[in-house]
């Protein structure tokens, strides 16, 4: 039969638009096309899709220190229900009006978009309605990997170890801030002052005493109207590692464990530390561990990946005490997907290279149905 067609669904409106076109070449990069059709779907930052070819998307780099970015067009693309069988056809819209223009349907979608509306669940509910295929987390395992505060409810309710938090909902902040501010005072200090729900580690701050409290929650405030103070760890140890779907529904694999040493003076692994170039932090992969440790903690990642009814992958955050205690400080179902990041790289030292994932991720979204599952 003919070669399955994917769809790469990249750019978006968010920040991280470069970031997603970076992504999106080393993806397209990976794809091996004796076996797969490639169709690019960019978001521009203003919102429009436009169809780009596997070439285009190759061209997609830094040049002259510039990030790339997506030329806006006059023909917009739309998914459109795909007929029997599901898959989803993408149209186009000549420029200036006219018909619709049939650009064949989708097989698999890969969407590599960043922040509200590409990880959070939103684009996943978009494939679900148009019947087509995609790669990574569901609606809802997405949206609570976006949204700390439900990632926290739902560890709790798996008897998985996290730490202590107090969040400040909206209605909270508005109806009584006195008393949101007491529920804060009984935790431990330094805390960490967080938007609910971000992707990026902007907004954040550390904060060391009471005094600090109110601004580092208005500067959160600035992401996001829902706010999660967490418990800093004094002198823990920050490590992460990779889960990975097994084909044929065997049980989650679990990659080597990275730990995250920094240097930066923000004092925690942030945003410029994650995306600027100038290394601010170093990696141990594998991290140095006592055996019992590390068989805990791919344990406590795969549980929190199934806690989520998580697929594909997520690469799962922890804290190591000062006093040796596993805590999992978070799950996220859309990584760092470039050849060069962390998850891509924890999985190189498990022996599964970068084009290995990519199509273990879209043999993993081929064979699942739509639909319930
Ligand atoms: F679809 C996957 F495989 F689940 C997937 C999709 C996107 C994994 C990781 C990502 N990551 C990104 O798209 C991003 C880091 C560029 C932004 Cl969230």
């Amino acid at each position: 039969g003919r070669k399955p067609r994917v769809a790469v669904v990249f750019g978006g409106t968010s920040d991280e638009h470069p970031v997603s076109c970076l992504t999106a070449r080393g993806v397209v990069g990976a794809i091996d096309q004796d076996r797969y059709d490639v169709i690019g779907v960019g978001i521009s930052r203003s919102g429009r899709w436009i169809v780009v070819s596997a070439d285009q998307i190759a061209a997609l780099q830094v040049s002259d220190r510039k990030l790339p970015e997506l030329t806006e067009q006059a023909a917009e693309a739309m998914l459109l229900p795909g007929s029997s069988g599901g898959g989803g056809e993408l149209v186009q819209r000549a420029s200036g009006g006219g018909g619709l223009a049939e650009l064949g349907p989708v097989d698999v979608a890969f969407s590599l978009l960043h922040g509200p509306f590409g990880e959070d669940g939103t684009i996943q509910g978009l494939f679900e309605m148009m019947g087509t295929r995609y790669v990574g987390a569901g609606v809802l395992a997405s949206a609570v990997g976006m949204d700390k505060h439900y990632m926290k409810m739902i560890f709790a309710g798996a008897g998985l170890p996290i730490g202590p938090y107090v969040v400040i909902t909206p209605a909270d902040w508005q109806r009584d801030r006195e008393q949101a501010l007491k529920q804060v005072s009984q935790l431990t200090y330094p805390l960490y002052v967080k938007p609910t729900r971000n992707g990026s580690s902007i907004g954040i701050s550390k904060v060391t005493d009471e005094s600090q409290l109110e601004d580092a929650i208005a500067f959160a405030h600035q992401y996001d109207p829902k706010v999660i103070i967490e418990e800093g760890f004094e002198n823990a140890r920050e490590l992460e590692c990779g889960v990975l779907q097994s084909l044929g529904g065997a049980a989650p694999q679990v990659s080597a464990i990275a730990e995250i040493r920094m240097h930066t003076d923000s004092g925690f692994y942030d945003f410029d530390a994650k995306y600027l170039p100038e290394e601010q932090v170093d990696l141990d992969v594998p991290a140095d561990l006592p055996t019992e440790v590390a068989d805990e903690m791919r344990a406590l990642a795969a549980r929190s990946f199934d806690a989520i009814s998580c697929e594909g992958l997520a690469r799962v955050d922890f804290f190591l005490t000062a006093e040796g205690r596993l805590v999992v400080n978070e799950i996220n179902t859309m990584p760092g997907f470039t050849e060069h990041s962390m998850y891509p790289r924890v999985w190189a030292a498990s022996g599964i290279d970068y084009p290995t994932l990519v199509d273990r991720l879209l043999q993993l979204a081929l064979d699942r149905p739509t639909g319930l599952r």
